[in-house]
């Protein structure tokens, strides 16, 4: 196994660190300048044409680059014989990729949205907010009840959906929204935060700006300050 991993400090690119770090696989990390645009870059684009973070490049295989976080786990989890994040078994590999795929198409990109209008226009555009907070909310009570009676989001352990998952939730607090009344949802970011590997590919590309930033109200609000300074809305879909 040899990788390269484009990535930033964003919940997306924090899905496939924490991948690589629990598969122990041989990777290097390389940082990509959001806020200078470097992901628009005509190098990037020739490795994904959408012009976002992580793309995976795989030297054994020609240099293959691979992007959309969701693909990269299938095809990280798919690498390994123990498939230790993705059982190849029918029902199993349907409950994750069911999880995994309301990941990408739900959560990420409403948490990301609701971001956006929460922290960097704050106040400008109350309708699109108030939709973006219920559904976000939604999403979250129904992870709530899907951890009721059971340690991982889709199999009797740890697979690749609750990977997708943990990035976002992990930030939960940065988006406004609280996870005091779902008791399930705690737990599980306390198992997830209880795996090393998990610790570790949260730190990646550098320390994580939330983990500092956690439970000092002022330093969370410099931190959405320096993003928006950055006009980094779109940043952290
Ligand atoms: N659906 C994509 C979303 C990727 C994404 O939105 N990446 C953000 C950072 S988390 C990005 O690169 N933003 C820069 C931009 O939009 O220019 C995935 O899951 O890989």
């Amino acid at each position: 196994m040899d990788f390269t991993l484009y990535t930033a400090g964003t919940p997306n690119g924090w899905k496939i660190s924490i991948a690589l770090e629990e598969l122990k696989f041989k990777y290097r990390a390389k940082s990509v300048d959001l806020s200078g645009d470097e992901q628009k870059e005509a190098w990037f684009l020739s490795l994904n044409p959408n012009g976002k973070i992580p793309v995976l490049v795989d030297h054994t295989k020609d240099d293959l680059p691979v992007f959309e976080s969701g693909a990269i786990l299938l095809y990280l989890a798919d690498q390994d014989p123990q498939e230790q994040l993705l059982p190849k078994a029918v029902p199993e590999r349907a409950k994750v990729l069911s999880w995994l795929f309301l990941q990408m198409a739900a959560l990420g990109p409403m948490q990301g949205q609701l971001n956006a209008f929460l922290r960097y226009l704050p106040g400008e555009y109350k309708v699109a907010t108030e939709r973006f907070i219920s559904e976000t909310e939604r999403l979250y009570t129904v992870l709530e009840k899907q951890l009721e009676n059971r340690l991982w989001l889709a199999a009797d352990r740890f697979t690749v959906a609750d990977i997708a998952f943990f990035p976002w939730v992990y930030m939960h607090d940065y988006c406004g929204i609280s996870v005091a009344k779902r008791p399930n949802l705690a737990a599980w970011i306390q198992r997830m935060l209880d795996r090393p590997a998990v610790l570790r590919g949260l730190d990646v590309p550098s320390k994580n700006p939330i983990t500092s930033a956690r439970g000092d109200p002022k330093k969370m609000e410099e931190l959405v300050e320096l993003a928006r300074k950055k006009q980094m809305c779109s940043l952290m879909l």
